[in-house]
Protein backbone atom coordinates (compact mmCIF):
# COMPACT_ATOMS: atom_id res chain seq x y z
CA UNK A 1 0.00 0.00 0.00
CA UNK A 2 1.43 3.57 -1.16
CA UNK A 3 2.00 6.16 2.15
CA UNK A 4 -1.47 7.66 3.05
CA UNK A 5 -0.37 11.06 4.21
CA UNK A 6 -1.10 13.19 1.39
CA UNK A 7 -4.74 12.27 0.97
CA UNK A 8 -7.08 14.41 3.13
CA UNK A 9 -9.98 12.36 3.77
CA UNK A 10 -13.40 13.87 3.74
CA UNK A 11 -15.77 13.23 7.06
CA UNK A 12 -13.50 10.66 8.25
CA UNK A 13 -11.23 10.29 11.16
CA UNK A 14 -7.88 10.52 9.43
CA UNK A 15 -5.66 9.57 11.93
CA UNK A 16 -7.57 6.60 13.14
CA UNK A 17 -8.05 4.88 9.53
CA UNK A 18 -4.64 5.90 8.75
CA UNK A 19 -3.49 4.12 11.66
CA UNK A 20 -5.78 1.02 10.55
CA UNK A 21 -7.07 1.03 7.43
CA UNK A 22 -9.94 -0.38 5.70
CA UNK A 23 -9.07 -0.49 2.13
CA UNK A 24 -11.88 -1.91 -0.31
CA UNK A 25 -10.46 -3.10 -3.41
CA UNK A 26 -13.62 -4.68 -5.76
CA UNK A 27 -17.21 -4.86 -5.61
CA UNK A 28 -19.37 -7.32 -6.77
CA UNK A 29 -23.46 -6.89 -6.85
CA UNK A 30 -24.08 -7.07 -2.40
CA UNK A 31 -20.51 -7.34 -1.80
CA UNK A 32 -17.32 -5.53 -1.32
CA UNK A 33 -13.79 -7.22 -1.20
CA UNK A 34 -11.57 -5.66 0.71
CA UNK A 35 -8.02 -5.80 0.05
CA UNK A 36 -6.84 -8.33 1.97
CA UNK A 37 -9.07 -10.31 0.31
CA UNK A 38 -12.45 -10.42 2.83
CA UNK A 39 -15.90 -9.98 1.42
CA UNK A 40 -18.01 -7.55 2.98
CA UNK A 41 -21.69 -7.46 2.88
CA UNK A 42 -23.01 -3.98 1.96
CA UNK A 43 -25.35 -3.09 4.21
CA UNK A 44 -25.73 0.20 3.17
CA UNK A 45 -25.39 0.67 -0.64
CA UNK A 46 -22.08 2.55 -0.52
CA UNK A 47 -23.12 5.63 0.60
CA UNK A 48 -26.94 5.63 -0.21
CA UNK A 49 -26.43 5.26 -3.76
CA UNK A 50 -25.58 1.99 -4.87
CA UNK A 51 -29.12 0.75 -5.30
CA UNK A 52 -28.88 -1.60 -8.41
CA UNK A 53 -25.22 -3.27 -6.73
CA UNK A 54 -21.71 -3.11 -7.14
CA UNK A 55 -20.17 -3.64 -11.08
CA UNK A 56 -23.77 -3.70 -13.18
CA UNK A 57 -22.41 -4.99 -16.46
CA UNK A 58 -24.91 -2.81 -18.23
CA UNK A 59 -23.66 0.32 -16.76
CA UNK A 60 -20.08 -0.26 -17.14
CA UNK A 61 -20.55 -1.28 -20.87
CA UNK A 62 -22.71 1.81 -21.48
CA UNK A 63 -20.14 4.39 -19.74
CA UNK A 64 -17.21 2.62 -21.86
CA UNK A 65 -19.28 3.03 -25.43
CA UNK A 66 -19.60 6.48 -24.13
CA UNK A 67 -16.34 7.53 -23.34
CA UNK A 68 -14.41 6.16 -26.23
CA UNK A 69 -17.56 8.07 -28.53
CA UNK A 70 -17.63 11.77 -26.85
CA UNK A 71 -15.32 11.81 -23.53
CA UNK A 72 -16.83 15.27 -22.96
CA UNK A 73 -19.17 18.21 -23.89
CA UNK A 74 -19.15 21.58 -22.91
CA UNK A 75 -22.48 22.31 -21.38
CA UNK A 76 -22.77 25.72 -21.96
CA UNK A 77 -24.62 27.14 -25.23
CA UNK A 78 -23.88 23.51 -26.56
CA UNK A 79 -25.75 20.23 -26.09
CA UNK A 80 -25.12 16.28 -26.65
CA UNK A 81 -27.87 13.67 -27.04
CA UNK A 82 -27.44 11.93 -23.39
CA UNK A 83 -28.38 14.73 -21.64
CA UNK A 84 -31.82 15.84 -23.45
CA UNK A 85 -32.48 11.85 -23.53
CA UNK A 86 -32.19 11.85 -19.96
CA UNK A 87 -33.98 14.74 -19.13
CA UNK A 88 -36.89 13.52 -20.69
CA UNK A 89 -36.26 10.13 -19.41
CA UNK A 90 -36.54 11.22 -15.87
CA UNK A 91 -39.89 14.25 -15.85
CA UNK A 92 -41.44 11.02 -16.79
CA UNK A 93 -40.48 8.51 -14.07
CA UNK A 94 -41.41 11.17 -11.64
CA UNK A 95 -45.26 11.82 -10.70
CA UNK A 96 -46.23 15.16 -10.44
CA UNK A 97 -46.20 17.81 -12.96
CA UNK A 98 -42.26 18.42 -12.89
CA UNK A 99 -41.37 19.18 -16.63
CA UNK A 100 -37.77 20.73 -16.35
CA UNK A 101 -34.78 19.05 -15.12
CA UNK A 102 -31.26 20.68 -14.53
CA UNK A 103 -28.06 18.65 -14.19
CA UNK A 104 -25.55 18.45 -11.28
CA UNK A 105 -22.40 16.67 -10.31
CA UNK A 106 -23.57 15.80 -6.58
CA UNK A 107 -26.48 16.35 -4.23
CA UNK A 108 -24.49 19.56 -2.42
CA UNK A 109 -24.71 20.87 -5.92
CA UNK A 110 -28.41 20.09 -6.32
CA UNK A 111 -29.53 21.71 -3.44
CA UNK A 112 -27.47 24.83 -3.97
CA UNK A 113 -28.99 24.80 -7.52
CA UNK A 114 -32.55 24.33 -5.71
CA UNK A 115 -31.80 27.29 -3.26
CA UNK A 116 -30.69 29.62 -5.98
CA UNK A 117 -33.70 28.97 -8.12
CA UNK A 118 -35.94 29.67 -5.95
CA UNK A 119 -34.71 32.70 -4.82
CA UNK A 120 -34.26 33.88 -8.45
CA UNK A 121 -38.00 32.63 -9.35
CA UNK A 122 -39.61 34.91 -6.84
CA UNK A 123 -37.25 37.76 -8.60
CA UNK A 124 -38.20 37.30 -11.92
CA UNK A 125 -41.81 36.53 -11.23
CA UNK A 126 -41.13 40.32 -9.04
CA UNK A 127 -41.30 39.01 -6.05
CA UNK A 128 -37.30 39.95 -5.46
CA UNK A 129 -38.40 40.24 -1.16
CA UNK A 130 -38.75 36.79 -1.16
CA UNK A 131 -35.02 35.79 0.13
CA UNK A 132 -35.15 34.11 3.35
CA UNK A 133 -34.68 29.98 3.60
CA UNK A 134 -36.25 28.01 6.09
CA UNK A 135 -34.50 24.22 6.54
CA UNK A 136 -34.64 22.40 9.54
CA UNK A 137 -32.66 21.10 12.59
CA UNK A 138 -31.06 17.98 12.06
CA UNK A 139 -31.26 18.25 8.12
CA UNK A 140 -28.26 17.14 5.98
CA UNK A 141 -28.43 19.28 3.00
CA UNK A 142 -24.55 18.62 1.84
CA UNK A 143 -21.57 20.84 2.36
CA UNK A 144 -22.06 23.88 0.48
CA UNK A 145 -22.27 27.39 2.18
CA UNK A 146 -26.00 27.07 1.18
CA UNK A 147 -26.16 23.47 2.19
CA UNK A 148 -24.76 23.64 5.68
CA UNK A 149 -26.74 27.03 6.49
CA UNK A 150 -30.05 25.43 5.91
CA UNK A 151 -28.85 22.43 7.43
CA UNK A 152 -29.12 21.72 10.96
CA UNK A 153 -26.03 20.01 12.19
CA UNK A 154 -23.96 21.51 14.70
CA UNK A 155 -20.40 19.65 13.80
CA UNK A 156 -20.67 21.18 9.97
CA UNK A 157 -21.80 24.36 10.65
CA UNK A 158 -19.43 25.90 13.53
CA UNK A 159 -16.70 26.00 12.28
CA UNK A 160 -17.47 27.66 9.03
CA UNK A 161 -18.03 31.01 9.50
CA UNK A 162 -21.31 33.32 9.66
CA UNK A 163 -22.80 31.42 6.56
CA UNK A 164 -25.89 32.32 4.45
CA UNK A 165 -27.74 34.84 6.33
CA UNK A 166 -31.30 34.76 6.35
CA UNK A 167 -32.30 31.73 7.17
CA UNK A 168 -34.42 29.87 10.02
CA UNK A 169 -34.81 26.24 11.14
CA UNK A 170 -37.73 24.48 11.91
CA UNK A 171 -37.65 21.92 14.84
CA UNK A 172 -36.81 18.49 14.04
CA UNK A 173 -39.56 15.91 14.81
CA UNK A 174 -37.28 13.11 16.39
CA UNK A 175 -38.68 12.34 19.43
CA UNK A 176 -37.90 8.73 21.28
CA UNK A 177 -40.25 9.45 24.48
CA UNK A 178 -43.40 9.55 21.73
CA UNK A 179 -42.20 7.69 19.31
CA UNK A 180 -39.54 4.87 20.03
CA UNK A 181 -40.17 1.65 18.30
CA UNK A 182 -42.52 2.87 15.47
CA UNK A 183 -42.53 0.73 12.64
CA UNK A 184 -42.97 3.13 9.49
CA UNK A 185 -44.44 6.63 10.07
CA UNK A 186 -44.71 7.60 13.67
CA UNK A 187 -48.12 9.03 14.84
CA UNK A 188 -47.02 12.17 16.86
CA UNK A 189 -45.55 14.79 15.51
CA UNK A 190 -47.57 16.44 12.80
CA UNK A 191 -47.83 19.58 14.46
CA UNK A 192 -44.29 20.50 14.76
CA UNK A 193 -44.82 21.65 11.10
CA UNK A 194 -47.16 24.53 12.04
CA UNK A 195 -44.12 26.61 13.82
CA UNK A 196 -43.62 27.00 10.48
CA UNK A 197 -46.65 29.35 11.06
CA UNK A 198 -44.34 31.21 13.70
CA UNK A 199 -41.39 31.59 11.15
CA UNK A 200 -44.28 33.40 8.79
CA UNK A 201 -45.35 35.38 11.47
CA UNK A 202 -42.01 36.64 12.60
CA UNK A 203 -41.07 37.65 9.03
CA UNK A 204 -43.83 37.69 6.82
CA UNK A 205 -44.47 35.67 3.84
CA UNK A 206 -42.86 38.53 1.64
CA UNK A 207 -39.50 38.04 2.43
CA UNK A 208 -39.47 34.07 2.42
CA UNK A 209 -38.60 31.98 -0.92
CA UNK A 210 -38.62 28.58 0.11
CA UNK A 211 -38.77 25.70 2.47
CA UNK A 212 -36.42 22.97 2.11
CA UNK A 213 -36.38 19.57 3.84
CA UNK A 214 -35.50 15.68 3.41
CA UNK A 215 -38.55 13.87 3.29
CA UNK A 216 -37.24 11.32 5.90
CA UNK A 217 -33.89 12.89 7.42
CA UNK A 218 -30.87 10.21 6.44
CA UNK A 219 -27.76 11.00 7.36
CA UNK A 220 -28.44 12.50 10.76
CA UNK A 221 -30.18 8.61 11.64
CA UNK A 222 -33.40 7.87 9.92
CA UNK A 223 -35.44 10.30 10.83
CA UNK A 224 -38.88 9.58 9.83
CA UNK A 225 -41.83 12.49 8.84
CA UNK A 226 -44.74 11.81 11.18
CA UNK A 227 -48.03 10.90 9.71
CA UNK A 228 -49.11 14.25 8.49
CA UNK A 229 -46.50 15.97 8.96
CA UNK A 230 -45.11 16.48 5.45
CA UNK A 231 -48.51 16.92 4.33
CA UNK A 232 -48.84 20.22 6.77
CA UNK A 233 -45.75 21.65 5.55
CA UNK A 234 -46.96 21.88 1.89
CA UNK A 235 -50.54 23.38 3.13
CA UNK A 236 -48.75 25.87 4.81
CA UNK A 237 -46.72 26.88 1.94
CA UNK A 238 -49.40 26.88 -0.21
CA UNK A 239 -51.47 29.08 1.54
CA UNK A 240 -48.42 31.48 1.73
CA UNK A 241 -46.78 31.42 -1.92
CA UNK A 242 -43.42 29.93 0.01
CA UNK A 243 -41.98 27.18 -2.60
CA UNK A 244 -41.37 23.63 -1.03
CA UNK A 245 -38.19 21.93 -1.75
CA UNK A 246 -37.46 18.06 -0.65
CA UNK A 247 -33.91 17.05 -0.85
CA UNK A 248 -34.36 13.82 -1.98
CA UNK A 249 -30.87 13.02 -2.44
CA UNK A 250 -31.27 9.75 -0.17
CA UNK A 251 -34.90 8.92 -0.85
CA UNK A 252 -34.90 9.59 -4.42
CA UNK A 253 -34.32 6.05 -6.76
CA UNK A 254 -35.94 3.49 -4.87
CA UNK A 255 -35.08 3.70 -1.70
CA UNK A 256 -38.41 4.00 -0.17
CA UNK A 257 -40.25 1.63 -2.66
CA UNK A 258 -41.40 4.23 -4.57
CA UNK A 259 -39.66 6.07 -7.74
CA UNK A 260 -38.99 9.33 -4.81
CA UNK A 261 -40.41 10.13 -1.82
CA UNK A 262 -43.33 12.10 -3.52
CA UNK A 263 -44.72 9.58 -4.66
CA UNK A 264 -44.67 7.10 -1.58
CA UNK A 265 -46.07 10.53 0.37
CA UNK A 266 -48.28 11.23 -1.56
CA UNK A 267 -47.21 15.16 -1.35
CA UNK A 268 -45.66 17.40 -4.28
CA UNK A 269 -43.19 19.70 -3.84
CA UNK A 270 -42.21 22.37 -6.16
CA UNK A 271 -38.70 21.35 -6.69
CA UNK A 272 -36.70 17.80 -6.10
CA UNK A 273 -33.06 17.85 -5.70
CA UNK A 274 -31.90 14.38 -6.24
CA UNK A 275 -27.94 12.77 -6.81
CA UNK A 276 -26.35 9.54 -5.66
CA UNK A 277 -28.94 6.63 -6.67
CA UNK A 278 -29.29 8.88 -10.35
CA UNK A 279 -26.05 7.14 -11.68
CA UNK A 280 -25.87 3.57 -9.11
CA UNK A 281 -22.81 5.70 -7.56
CA UNK A 282 -20.92 5.47 -11.06
CA UNK A 283 -20.40 8.47 -11.76
CA UNK A 284 -20.95 11.76 -9.99
CA UNK A 285 -23.98 13.34 -11.09
CA UNK A 286 -27.32 15.28 -9.47
CA UNK A 287 -30.65 16.34 -10.81
CA UNK A 288 -33.01 19.34 -9.71
CA UNK A 289 -36.42 18.58 -10.83
CA UNK A 290 -38.75 21.63 -11.20
CA UNK A 291 -42.70 21.57 -11.15
CA UNK A 292 -44.10 23.48 -14.07
CA UNK A 293 -44.17 26.90 -14.34
CA UNK A 294 -40.64 27.63 -12.76
CA UNK A 295 -38.74 27.24 -16.10
CA UNK A 296 -41.16 28.91 -17.93
CA UNK A 297 -41.05 31.90 -15.68
CA UNK A 298 -37.64 32.58 -16.52
CA UNK A 299 -38.06 32.74 -20.05
CA UNK A 300 -38.96 36.28 -20.41
CA UNK A 301 -35.45 37.10 -20.70
CA UNK A 302 -34.63 39.05 -24.10
CA UNK A 303 -33.62 36.81 -26.93
CA UNK A 304 -30.32 35.56 -26.92
CA UNK A 305 -29.89 36.21 -23.35
CA UNK A 306 -29.25 33.25 -20.91
CA UNK A 307 -31.92 33.15 -18.58
CA UNK A 308 -30.44 31.74 -15.78
CA UNK A 309 -27.09 32.50 -14.93
CA UNK A 310 -26.11 29.01 -12.92
CA UNK A 311 -24.13 25.87 -14.52
CA UNK A 312 -21.59 23.30 -13.76
CA UNK A 313 -18.65 22.18 -16.20
CA UNK A 314 -19.51 18.95 -16.00
CA UNK A 315 -23.24 19.32 -15.89
CA UNK A 316 -25.19 16.72 -17.63
CA UNK A 317 -21.46 15.13 -18.08
CA UNK A 318 -21.81 12.49 -21.24
CA UNK A 319 -20.82 9.97 -19.04
CA UNK A 320 -22.84 10.62 -16.57
CA UNK A 321 -26.11 10.71 -18.71
CA UNK A 322 -24.80 7.39 -19.93
CA UNK A 323 -24.87 5.91 -16.82
CA UNK A 324 -28.04 7.05 -15.22
CA UNK A 325 -29.64 6.24 -18.44
CA UNK A 326 -28.37 2.33 -18.04
CA UNK A 327 -29.29 2.60 -14.54
CA UNK A 328 -32.52 3.68 -15.48
CA UNK A 329 -32.70 0.70 -17.82
CA UNK A 330 -31.97 -1.66 -14.70
CA UNK A 331 -34.31 -0.13 -12.43
CA UNK A 332 -37.21 -0.79 -14.79
CA UNK A 333 -36.30 -3.91 -16.04
CA UNK A 334 -36.08 -5.79 -12.65
CA UNK A 335 -38.70 -3.35 -11.02
CA UNK A 336 -36.68 -2.49 -8.30
CA UNK A 337 -38.01 0.27 -6.69
CA UNK A 338 -41.62 -2.39 -6.63
CA UNK A 339 -39.30 -5.21 -5.55
CA UNK A 340 -38.19 -2.75 -2.49
CA UNK A 341 -41.63 -2.51 -1.94
CA UNK A 342 -42.15 -5.85 -1.71
CA UNK A 343 -38.84 -6.58 0.87
CA UNK A 344 -39.95 -3.53 2.81
CA UNK A 345 -42.48 -5.78 5.75
CA UNK A 346 -39.43 -8.29 5.68
CA UNK A 347 -37.06 -5.49 6.32
CA UNK A 348 -39.37 -4.06 8.85
CA UNK A 349 -39.59 -7.16 10.83
CA UNK A 350 -36.00 -8.11 10.95
CA UNK A 351 -34.40 -4.76 12.27
CA UNK A 352 -37.42 -4.70 14.54
CA UNK A 353 -35.36 -7.58 16.03
CA UNK A 354 -33.29 -5.82 17.93
CA UNK A 355 -35.53 -4.37 20.20
CA UNK A 356 -34.45 -5.79 23.40
CA UNK A 357 -30.82 -6.53 21.98
CA UNK A 358 -28.60 -4.76 24.43
CA UNK A 359 -28.12 -1.13 24.02
CA UNK A 360 -30.79 -1.00 21.35
CA UNK A 361 -33.25 2.17 22.57
CA UNK A 362 -34.98 2.83 19.48
CA UNK A 363 -35.79 1.22 16.12
CA UNK A 364 -36.94 2.81 12.92
CA UNK A 365 -38.03 2.40 9.53
CA UNK A 366 -39.08 2.99 6.46
CA UNK A 367 -39.13 1.45 2.64
CA UNK A 368 -35.37 0.01 2.66
CA UNK A 369 -33.67 2.18 5.24
CA UNK A 370 -33.53 1.42 9.24
CA UNK A 371 -32.12 3.67 11.72
CA UNK A 372 -31.17 1.90 15.47
CA UNK A 373 -30.20 4.33 18.19
CA UNK A 374 -28.30 2.85 20.67
CA UNK A 375 -27.74 4.38 24.24
CA UNK A 376 -24.88 6.61 24.17
CA UNK A 377 -21.72 5.39 26.63
CA UNK A 378 -22.04 8.73 28.98
CA UNK A 379 -19.16 11.40 28.05
CA UNK A 380 -18.64 9.39 24.80
CA UNK A 381 -21.45 10.62 22.33
CA UNK A 382 -20.55 8.43 19.00
CA UNK A 383 -18.14 6.11 20.39
CA UNK A 384 -20.72 2.82 20.79
CA UNK A 385 -21.65 3.19 17.44
CA UNK A 386 -18.22 4.10 15.93
CA UNK A 387 -17.20 1.09 17.80
CA UNK A 388 -19.93 -1.11 16.25
CA UNK A 389 -19.26 0.43 13.02
CA UNK A 390 -16.04 -1.18 13.32
CA UNK A 391 -16.62 -4.50 14.61
CA UNK A 392 -19.44 -5.21 12.22
CA UNK A 393 -16.42 -4.31 9.11
CA UNK A 394 -14.40 -6.98 11.22
CA UNK A 395 -17.21 -9.28 10.70
CA UNK A 396 -18.08 -8.77 7.28
CA UNK A 397 -20.68 -6.32 7.57
CA UNK A 398 -20.54 -2.53 6.30
CA UNK A 399 -23.02 -0.24 8.18
CA UNK A 400 -22.70 3.60 8.62
CA UNK A 401 -23.16 5.60 11.75
CA UNK A 402 -24.08 9.05 13.16
CA UNK A 403 -23.47 10.10 16.17
CA UNK A 404 -25.06 6.82 18.38
CA UNK A 405 -27.12 5.97 15.46
CA UNK A 406 -26.35 3.02 13.20
CA UNK A 407 -28.16 4.04 9.36
CA UNK A 408 -29.02 0.77 7.07
CA UNK A 409 -29.87 1.32 3.47
CA UNK A 410 -28.88 -1.94 1.68
CA UNK A 411 -28.59 -2.41 -2.77
CA UNK A 412 -32.56 -2.53 -3.48
CA UNK A 413 -31.29 -6.03 -4.80
CA UNK A 414 -30.86 -7.54 -2.12
CA UNK A 415 -32.35 -10.93 -0.98
CA UNK A 416 -33.72 -12.43 2.33
CA UNK A 417 -30.42 -14.39 3.21
CA UNK A 418 -28.31 -11.33 3.01
CA UNK A 419 -31.16 -9.27 5.72
CA UNK A 420 -30.77 -12.25 7.73
CA UNK A 421 -27.22 -12.08 7.73
CA UNK A 422 -26.96 -8.42 8.37
CA UNK A 423 -28.80 -9.06 11.58
CA UNK A 424 -27.05 -11.57 12.17
CA UNK A 425 -23.96 -9.80 12.11
CA UNK A 426 -24.91 -6.86 14.18
CA UNK A 427 -27.08 -8.34 16.63
CA UNK A 428 -23.90 -10.38 17.81
CA UNK A 429 -21.76 -6.96 17.67
CA UNK A 430 -24.21 -5.35 19.84
CA UNK A 431 -24.34 -8.39 22.72
CA UNK A 432 -20.39 -8.25 22.94
CA UNK A 433 -20.13 -4.22 22.36
CA UNK A 434 -19.09 -2.69 25.36
N1 LIG B 1 -28.70 16.05 0.67
C1 LIG B 1 -28.93 14.89 1.31
C2 LIG B 1 -30.30 14.61 1.88
C3 LIG B 1 -27.90 13.93 1.43
O1 LIG B 1 -28.12 12.79 2.09
C4 LIG B 1 -26.45 15.45 0.24
C5 LIG B 1 -27.51 16.34 0.14
C6 LIG B 1 -25.14 15.84 -0.36
O2 LIG B 1 -24.80 15.03 -1.42
P1 LIG B 1 -23.26 14.92 -1.88
O3 LIG B 1 -23.36 14.11 -3.12
O4 LIG B 1 -22.78 16.31 -2.12
O5 LIG B 1 -22.53 14.23 -0.76
C7 LIG B 1 -26.64 14.22 0.87
C8 LIG B 1 -25.50 13.25 0.94
C9 LIG B 1 -24.06 9.84 5.83
C10 LIG B 1 -23.78 10.64 4.60
O6 LIG B 1 -23.30 9.88 6.77
C11 LIG B 1 -24.80 11.03 3.79
C12 LIG B 1 -24.53 11.80 2.66
C13 LIG B 1 -23.25 12.18 2.37
C14 LIG B 1 -22.22 11.78 3.20
C15 LIG B 1 -22.48 11.01 4.33
O7 LIG B 1 -25.08 9.19 5.92
N2 LIG B 1 -25.59 12.24 1.92
N1 LIG C 1 -12.82 27.98 -10.40
C1 LIG C 1 -12.31 28.38 -11.60
C2 LIG C 1 -11.04 29.19 -11.61
C3 LIG C 1 -12.98 28.03 -12.79
O1 LIG C 1 -12.51 28.45 -13.96
C4 LIG C 1 -14.17 27.24 -12.70
C5 LIG C 1 -14.89 26.84 -13.92
O2 LIG C 1 -14.59 27.25 -15.03
C6 LIG C 1 -14.66 26.87 -11.46
C7 LIG C 1 -13.95 27.24 -10.32
C8 LIG C 1 -15.93 26.08 -11.31
O3 LIG C 1 -15.76 24.74 -11.68
P1 LIG C 1 -17.01 23.81 -12.01
O4 LIG C 1 -17.70 24.42 -13.19
O5 LIG C 1 -16.40 22.46 -12.31
O6 LIG C 1 -17.88 23.80 -10.78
Amino acid sequence: MTNMDAYWMPFTANRQFKANPRILASAKDMHFTTDDNRSILDGIAGLWCVNAGHCRPKIIEAIHKQVSTLDYAPPFQMGHPGAFELAERLVKMIPGNFDRVFFTNSGSESVETALKIAIAYHRVKGEGTRQRLIGRERGYHGVGFAGISVGGIGPNRKFFGSLLTGVDHLPHTHNLEHNAFSRKQPKWGAHLADELERIVALHDASNIAAVIVEPVAGSTGVLIPPQGYLQRLREICDKYGILLIFDEVITGFGRLGSSFATEYFGVVPDIVATAKGITNGTVPMGAVFVKEGIYDAFMNAPENAIELFHGYTYSGHPLACAAALATLDIYEEERLFERADKLADYWENAVHSLKGVRHVIDVRNLGLVAGIELESIPGKPGKRAFDCFLQCFEKGLLVRTTGDIIALSPPLIIEKEHIDRILEILTAVLQELE
